[in-house]
């Protein structure tokens, strides 16, 4: 197995430094990310990994003077593998407090009325983005894999992928990704370029389908991109979007339960407590933690359940944070009255209804709390996944416990077994807490076995595992792709036949392969540079050109009118030899389309954007225009009516780019593209296509055609190119550097002409 290094970049490093008095201190950094991946990377010194090594690139947690950087380099290195970025006050202020935390933090956890949108913050996030993938684009070596993480990053991957095309790029969402309604709220301009700049990865992961369905919607209705089953296929690559649920080290926290030191903690909790039964709730101070509604359901249940009044207590802890924002200050000053107003008016000298601490718990003291409590309580009112629910699960050994859950937290999809409430709703989280105070021992067993098992199954490791196989995996497909992709090399080589040949084919589809598709068909007129192109390849006598079309006959003749190359409209129905007349190749029966006309006239109807189009011998429903999603559902639902309806007659059904066609049967650019051929008989054939129509032909060439897709996807064809411009730069390069020299000697007589054998084989 190849061994690779994993850069990780993350906002914050794995530690925090301070400056005092002279001298540094580093301390290990406490949130999920930091301990949830540390346990994957110890796992690298012993597993069977395809990561050998790591690099951890962020932020050190304070600003760092001038005089200090060159030591924190050294000791983030030497000591955490880290390389760290220093960023200036005013930097992480409008960037991390300023875009990140009153932007994305609020937009994605669905508090749409404190967001703010400010382009100072959004200048300073673009910016701050642009120093890390500038800064991983000058340590990242030829193998490294990336991973970028959360909310903080989005642009880099876009931004890495301009420096390093080769490495894999993974990235992953912490937080929720919010629905299109909510994620539409951004404006335009920053919208589509925070999905681009995740688009600049291989792999988007997410903690939940849903999240994942919901970037997915935002990329098909922003930028018009859809997808197969999470796979999106870009003009150039391909990114797969896919659900990861992060987990814990189960491991660390069931150990560290039976440990002594929890042991001894646990004691004195129980002891100083005085209550029969613990409720625990442990969070971050965040308004999406949904801390005073527990608050309010806690009073509620002491309201009404008088009986439970000196049995239980909630034990309360807030982990300070963003301490410096005003609204978590005044969060703060809420959540301490409505803990006072709680406990003075239900307490007593012998019961506090809550214990309230505002400040961290050192690890050993915390996991004894999760094994001190009967109910743990984490009923936040938007959470990416809550790792906390995990952990109280892992540390009870012995399988007691009730976790009551909101259902707007990640780990609720994985979760199901906790007693899963609506967090808004005091009486039923009061109803919850009141369930799982008087749940039997058994019950709460056997829910608490099926959890503690899937986690163990899908834990921090196999997650960090599976995502950064699955990187590599999507890479596997793209070099699919790439093998397929025209070098400079095989276009040399193509050149070289060119040269030698003494006639040759060469077969033209028109939309998306000589001209961008646009959002109506008669804007795609040919280019000067086409009309250029094409005039150039057929001025040489040893070329015959096709043009081989599903448009309209009329379109394609007023195109290339004055034009020496042969046409193939409605995908073979006519053909028209350069100076020639229209010739259908065989007679065809449109009865149908009379019958036919308004099925699709009610779909164009029921859909703004999209229009019929009414050829000779086919009907093409457009829907480029249209509500990307809606047009979706619409196309399936006028597929299976046209499947039906056309299973009897003469006429099939074909789903195209963006169109719905029914045309004549057995008449496709296969089967006239292959009699063209057969009949020329050239020494050099090309046929360039884009559309699945166009595969017909691919899979029928004679192996020694050269054939070419236009974009990235599977295909019969030999050779694949990007984009419109490829196909033109082919063309021209075919044309003026080989056939040029070439047809310079055929007009100074030294070789045959082409057009003579030609029209001898016509006759
Ligand atoms: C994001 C997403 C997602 C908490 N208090 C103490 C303490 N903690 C530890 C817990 C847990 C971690 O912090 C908190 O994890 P969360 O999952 O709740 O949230 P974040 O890491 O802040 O944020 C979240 C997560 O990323 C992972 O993807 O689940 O939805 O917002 O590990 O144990 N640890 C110690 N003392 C404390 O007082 N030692």
């Amino acid at each position: 197995m190849r061994k690779r290094r994993l850069v990780i970049l993350s906002n914050r490093l794995p530690f925090t430094v301070r400056e005092r008095a002279g001298d540094l201190r580093f301390t290990a950094s406490v949130g999920g990310l930091a301990t949830g991946l540390s346990a994957f990377l110890r796992s690298l010194e012993t597993a069977d990994s395809m990561v050998s090594d790591y690099l951890w690139v962020g932020w050190p947690g304070s600003t760092v003077s001038d005089g200090m950087k060159a030591r924190v380099r050294r000791e983030a290195a030497e000591r955490f593998k880290s390389s760290p970025i220093f960023l200036s006050s005013e930097e992480m202020d409008l960037f991390y407090h300023g875009f990140c935390n009153e932007t994305l933090w609020p937009l994605f956890h669905y508090f749409p009325s404190i967001t703010t949108y400010r382009e100072s913050h959004w200048k300073q996030y673009q910016e701050v983005n642009k120093v890390f993938a500038e800064r991983v684009a000058e340590i990242l070596k030829p193998d490294d894999i990336v991973w970028v993480h959360d909310y903080q990053l989005m642009l880099v991957p876009r931004l890495l992928r301009h420096y390093a095309p080769q490495n894999p790029i993974g990235f992953f969402l912490h937080i929720p990704f919010p629905s299109f309604e909510i994620f539409r709220l951004i404006p335009q301009e920053w919208r589509r370029e925070i999905l681009t700049g995740l688009m600049g990865a291989d792999l988007v992961g997410f903690h939940t389908y849903e999240y994942t369905q919901n970037f997915l919607r935002c990329v098909l209705r922003i930028l018009g991109t859809g997808h197969t089953m999470g796979s999106i296929i870009l003009h150039d690559r391909l990114v797969k979007a896919e659900t990861f649920p992060m987990g814990i080290d189960v491991a660390h926290f069931s150990e560290a339960a039976k440990s002594p030191e929890v042991q001894r903690e646990r004691e004195a909790i129980r002891k100083s407590l005085k209550a029969d039964k613990v409720i625990l709730s442990v969070d971050r101070l965040d308004y999406t933690k949904g801390i005073l509604n527990r608050l309010e359901a806690y009073e509620f249940l002491l309201e009404n359940f008088k009986e439970l009044r000196r049995k239980v207590v909630l034990v309360m802890i807030v982990v300070p944070s963003r301490v410096a924002v005003k609204q978590y200050e005044r969060m703060k000053k809420q959540i301490e009255e409505t803990v006072g107003r709680i406990n003075g008016k239900f307490g007593s000298v012998r019961w506090t209804p809550i214990i309230y601490q505002y400040k961290a718990l050192p690890f050993h003291p915390l996991v004894a709390f999760y094994t001190v409590s009967d109910v743990a309580l984490v009923t936040p009112l938007r959470d990416g996944m809550n790792l906390v629910a995990k952990e109280y699960i892992a540390s009870r050994n012995d399988e007691t416990g009730v976790l009551i859950l909101s259902e707007m937290a990640g780990a609720a999809k994985e979760l199901g077994e906790a007693v899963i409430i609506n967090p808004n709703y005091r009486e039923e989280v009061a109803g919850a807490m009141r369930t799982a105070l008087e749940m039997p021992p058994e019950e709460q067993k056997r829910r608490n076995r099926i959890m503690r098992d899937r986690i163990r199954r899908y834990d921090v490791v196999r997650w960090a595992q599976d995502f950064v196989s699955q990187v590599l995996s999507v890479r596997d497909v793209q070099k699919s792709f790439y093998s397929k992709l025209l070098t400079e090399q095989m276009k040399e080589e193509m050149a070289e036949r060119y040269r030698r040949s003494r006639s040759r084919g060469i077969y033209l589809d028109y939309d998306g392969t000589l001209s961008p598709f646009t959002l109506h068909p008669e804007d795609a007129a040919p280019s000067e540079n086409v009309l250029g192109v094409l005039k150039n390849l057929a001025k040489d006598p040893k070329n015959n050109v096709t043009i081989i079309s599903g448009r309209k006959r009329e379109v394609l003749g007023q195109w290339f009118r004055s034009m020496p190359i042969r046409l193939v409209a409605e995908h073979g129905v006519w053909v028209r030899e350069p100076q020639d007349d229209w010739k259908m190749t065989k007679p065809i029966n449109n009865s149908w389309k009379g019958a036919i006309m308004p099925i699709f006239e009610l779909y164009a109807d029921r859909l703004p954007g999209s229009f019929v189009e009414e050829k000779e011998f086919s009907v093409v429903w457009h829907y480029r225009a249209a509500d990307p999603e809606h047009s979706e559902s619409l196309a399936a639902e006028l597929m299976d009516t046209l499947m039906g309806f056309t299973a009897n007659i003469d006429a099939q059904v074909m789903r195209g780019n963006k169109i719905i066609e029914v045309r004549p049967l057995g008449i496709t650019k296969g089967t006239i593209g292959e009699e063209l051929i057969q009949r020329a008989n050239d020494e050099f054939v090309l046929f360039i296509g884009d559309d699945w129509t166009d595969e017909d032909l691919f899979k029928v060439l004679p192996s020694t055609a050269y054939s070419v897709k236009v974009g990235m996807a599977r295909t019969h064809a030999r050779y694949m190119v990007q984009g419109v411009q490829d196909v033109l730069a082919l063309l021209a390069f075919l044309s003026t550097e080989r056939g040029g020299k070439n047809a310079r000697r055929v007009r100074a007589g030294r070789l045959p002409g082409k057009g003579s054998v030609m029209r001898k084989k016509m006759e």
